[in-house]
């Protein structure tokens, strides 16, 4: 929570703030199986043609808080990448990321790596991600800040100042930019918006979880049409007992299907 109010302090001060509304049953739900909330929220603003944020309380069982930022398509900057994830406070795992578009040295020279000098003051925060979900030639820099811990600690004393600086760096770097208005330019930018939320939405560990909690359904539905948008939406097979099992379970959502409170 900490986290979020953070974000949303910083919030405060974006040039023409407003709610995107959505989906009231995809903007929260309460869970029938274990006690669990996802609660979500998403703006936008002058600079930013979206900003999306999701809160996890399912109790010590797991807390998340997951948010990206996409700049308007006038920018070619990287979006802002943040999961936060806590399973029973001993499975902690930390991605922060200004999340290329591109992987061009000179683009990351000129958006990543100015960051570099943050993540070395963080030395917890200089992990590697696996292969098993994601490819971290795409979408993804160096400077990406990776983290799994066994206890909470590194959480205060290292991931939120670091999430500090990075969200300060990243609106920093926005504000110095110029956006242009070429409009094959802005096609491009927003392809590769695009591209993301696909190649994402393929990815992300996180539908398993959700379908835990929330059912399949309403898994793939939050996935395709408010996390990543841009995705197309696969039409469930509701005849098929199996499918579930298609979606790949993580080790630590095991530990998060424990209930906490009966
Ligand atoms: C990993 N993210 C995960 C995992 C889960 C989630 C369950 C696997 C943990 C494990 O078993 O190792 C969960 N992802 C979520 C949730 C949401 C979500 C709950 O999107 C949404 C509310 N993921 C992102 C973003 C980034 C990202 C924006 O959503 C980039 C900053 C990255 N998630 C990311 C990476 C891993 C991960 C890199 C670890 C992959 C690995 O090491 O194998």
């Amino acid at each position: 929570m900490p986290f979020i109010e953070h974000q949303l302090e910083v919030m405060k001060d974006l040039e023409g703030l407003k709610d995107l509304p959505f989906e009231a049953e995809l903007a929260m739900q309460l869970s029938t199986r274990r006690a669990a909330r996802i609660e979500s929220w998403q703006w936008e603003s002058k600079m930013f043609r979206k900003i999306r944020a999701t809160y996890i309380d399912a109790g010590v069982a797991a807390q998340v808080f997951n948010s990206v930022w996409y700049p308007r398509e006038g920018y070619d900057a990287p979006l802002l990448g943040i999961d936060f994830l806590s399973f029973g406070k001993k499975k902690v795992l930390c991605v922060l990321d200004f999340q290329p578009l591109v992987q061009d040295e000179e683009y990351l020279a000129k958006y990543c790596e100015p960051i570099a000098y943050i993540k070395e003051k963080y030395e917890g925060l200089a992990g590697q991600m696996s292969k098993r979900f994601y490819d971290e030639t795409q979408f993804f820099s160096k400077q990406l800040a990776f983290a799994k811990f066994d206890n909470a600690k590194p959480v205060k004393s290292q991931l939120f100042p670091a999430f500090k600086e990075y969200l300060r760096d990243y609106l920093k770097m926005m504000n110095g930019l110029v956006p242009t208005d070429n409009v094959n330019e802005m096609k491009r930018v927003r392809d590769l918006h695009k591209e993301y939320d696909i190649y994402s939405a393929e990815r992300d560990p996180a539908v398993g979880l959700f379908a835990t909690y929330w059912g399949k359904e309403w898994a793939n539905r939050f996935t395709h049409d408010f996390l990543f948008s841009d995705s197309e939406t696969p039409i469930l097979d509701e005849e098929d007992p199996d499918e579930l099992e298609d979606v790949e379970m993580p080790a630590t959502v095991q530990d998060a299907r424990n209930p906490i409170r009966g």
